[in-house]
């Protein structure tokens, strides 16, 4: 694994699990997932997104960005609630705050290619990302395509951070394995990534 990847099974018990796929169903009424399309092709992703926090990463035909608004409804995301962020406090070692929280989406047969989050200006900062649902096969490289590779199932209540050297390392989700938790009705799964997008002043 590249320095900097730390992996913290079952950081969250199922009860904190719970209450945190509560909060994220009220988070959802405000700021419903939405379908983000590849910049290039237009093609959409097989995984649906919104977000948590003063900015919200988005895709569509202009390309990547952080925004202060969903896309669809135009209206500010919700804020992040205490519970993540008290996660990022425990994990992260950055004593600034995150200003975005990436919700991903996993319904049955979605994936994500293999990609670095170097969309924001600190990377100094780590990414921190949280698993509740369908255990997911996580991959993760070196800074560059093509490298070698190793796999690590991410199963619900999972948290691993991406600093230091993994933080610019390649990553994505192979795949979902249907049915493995029984943490949300309708089944699949959630991830939270939690970003620092500019730097502190
Ligand atoms: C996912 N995760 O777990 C996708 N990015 O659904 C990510 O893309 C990711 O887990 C940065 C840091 C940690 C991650
Ligand atoms: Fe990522």
């Amino acid at each position: 694994m590249p320095a900097g990847f730390k992996y913290f099974p079952a950081f969250l018990d199922r009860q904190a699990q719970e209450a945190l796929v509560d909060l994220l169903r009220q988070a959802m009424v405000e700021a419903p997932f939405f379908m983000p399309i590849m910049p290039r092709t237009g093609r959409p992703f097989s995984v649906r997104m919104t977000n948590l926090g003063p900015l919200g990463w988005v895709s569509d035909r202009a390309g990547y960005r952080y925004q202060a608004t969903h896309p669809d409804t135009g209206k500010p995301w919700p804020p992040i609630p205490e519970e993540v962020m008290a996660v990022w406090r425990a994990v992260s070692d950055y004593p600034h705050p995150p200003e975005a929280c990436l919700v991903n989406y996993y319904r049955e047969g979605a994936k994500m290619g293999l990609h670095r989050d170097a969309d924001e200006e600190d990377f100094a900062a780590p990414v921190v990302s949280i698993s509740l649902g369908d255990t997911a096969i996580f991959r993760i490289g070196g800074p560059e395509r093509g490298g070698k590779t190793e796999t690590v199932k991410l199963a619900s209540g999972d948290v691993c951070v991406l600093g230091g050297q993994a933080r610019l390392c390649y990553h994505g989700i192979d795949r979902v394995l249907t049915g493995t938790s029984t943490l949300l009705k309708d089944g699949g799964r959630i991830n939270l990534t939690l970003r620092r997008v500019r730097k502190p002043e």
